[in-house]
């Protein structure tokens, strides 16, 4: 596999990457990736990029739909689809994902309907999904917490001796947590059938990188030994074939394995974020010209298969989606205040019921005014 060397600054040396599609679109050999994507024709690679393109759609809507105050908060991921679409596309429908707020890609892969990636942001919904219906758990908020819960997930799965894979979805920022440390000793120890995905979108809000990487981060994972990649997270057949990798070596049983997909975050953090203050145009710039989009629509094109056919059922695709989650936000029907409670816990305690009778109490204040 790709081998590591320091890297004087880790968010410059973004080309020490695995890779298979060049920026420009042009297909390259990689002796480790290939023969994971052989059968990536012609027709798949549309279907990956057909991917991106809803995924950058929705997140647009997201963006439009906060902007207009139909949501309250959007994480946007333009940038990103590469190595959400790319690694999602590796999984077989009953292994377990565990995202990050950030993966709208990952959840479109997994089977997330309109209404699923907007109504938790509109406050509608504690979850977005059912996590049992596209075997996805609720998108996490809370920094590096959910590689505990993959590899909690995958010690289940070796418990049940099946050949299920579990996995964690987080960012650079997150590797600094004790969280995604300690997953990663219990699933090296337990060799658990679990796959690390950090995507290294180059910032943890407004901290760089480098300021917490002295090393590639995939470099870590040998360390609590476990296999690592560092590929091209702008590149979804680099990223496919990668996970591809790290899928087939925990379900045979050789436990778990890390990708650093090394990527941009073309926008905000959150909406809420202006990243203006801590970034220039130039870099912005810089990344715009490795689009994951681009790249696979001039490859398709070398190959003549990218014809105005494609392109046009694509985006009827997109204004499709795009139409699905605008309505799904300004049709939702907000719950009584009072249900933020229901569905906390599986069984009704004391502590619950003293928080109903609070806070049903603070509500009929309003009553009285009104
Ligand atoms: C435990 C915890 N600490 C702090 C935060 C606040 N916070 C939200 S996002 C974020 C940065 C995460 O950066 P990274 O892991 O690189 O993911 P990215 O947002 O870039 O996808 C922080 C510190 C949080 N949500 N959870
Ligand atoms: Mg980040």
């Amino acid at each position: 596999m790709h081998t590591l060397t320091p890297l004087a600054d880790p968010a410059v040396d973004v080309d020490d990457v695995a890779r298979l599609v060049t920026a420009s679109g042009e297909r390259i050999a990689d002796p480790d990736l290939d023969r994971w994507v052989e059968d990536v024709d012609a027709a798949q690679l549309r279907s990956l990029y057909r991917d991106m393109v809803l995924v950058r759609r929705v997140d647009a809507e997201g963006i439009a739909l906060q902007r207009q105050g139909q949501l309250g908060l959007w994480a946007p991921c333009n940038g990103q689809e590469g190595v959400q679409v790319g690694t999602a596309r590796a999984f077989r429908s009953d292994d377990f994902v565990f995202p990050s707020y950030r993966e709208i890609g990952v959840n479109h892969v997994r089977g997330a309907k309109p209404a699923d990636f907007v109504l938790a942001w509109r406050g509608e919904a504690h979850s977005t999904f059912n996590p049992y219906d596209i075997n996805t758990a609720t998108p996490q908020i809370i920094i590096g917490a959910q590689a505990l819960h993959a590899v909690g997930y995958a010690m289940g799965i070796q418990l049940d001796g099946t050949d299920q894979v579990a996995a964690a979805y987080f960012g650079d920022g997150a590797t600094s947590q004790g969280d995604v440390n300690e997953a990663m000793v219990f699933a090296s120890s337990y060799r658990s059938p679990v796959v690390f995905v950090c995507t290294n979108n180059q910032y943890a809000i407004s901290e760089p990188v480098a300021v917490q990487a002295k090393f590639p981060i995939a470099g870590r994972a040998p360390g609590f030994g476990i296999p690592s990649l560092r590929v091209d997270g702008n590149d979804v057949l680099a990223c496919l074939a990668a996970m591809r990798w790290a899928i087939d070596n925990a379900r045979k049983g050789n436990g778990p394995a890390f990708i650093e997909a090394v990527t941009y975050r073309m926008g905000p953090h959150t909406t809420s974020d202006d990243p203006t203050r801590y970034r220039d145009k130039e870099e912005v710039e810089r990344w715009r010209a490795r689009d994951p989009l681009a790249r696979i629509e001039a490859l398709l094109r070398s190959q003549d298969e990218f014809g105005d056919d494609f392109s046009a059922s694509v985006a009827a695709d997109a204004d499709e989606l795009g139409a699905a989650v605008r309505e799904a936000t300004l049709s939702a029907v907000t719950a009584p205040p009072i249900s933020v409670l229901d569905n906390v816990y599986a069984e009704p305690h004391t502590g619950l019921d003293e928080q109903r009778r609070a806070f049903g109490a603070y509500l009929a204040g309003f009553d009285e005014v009104a």
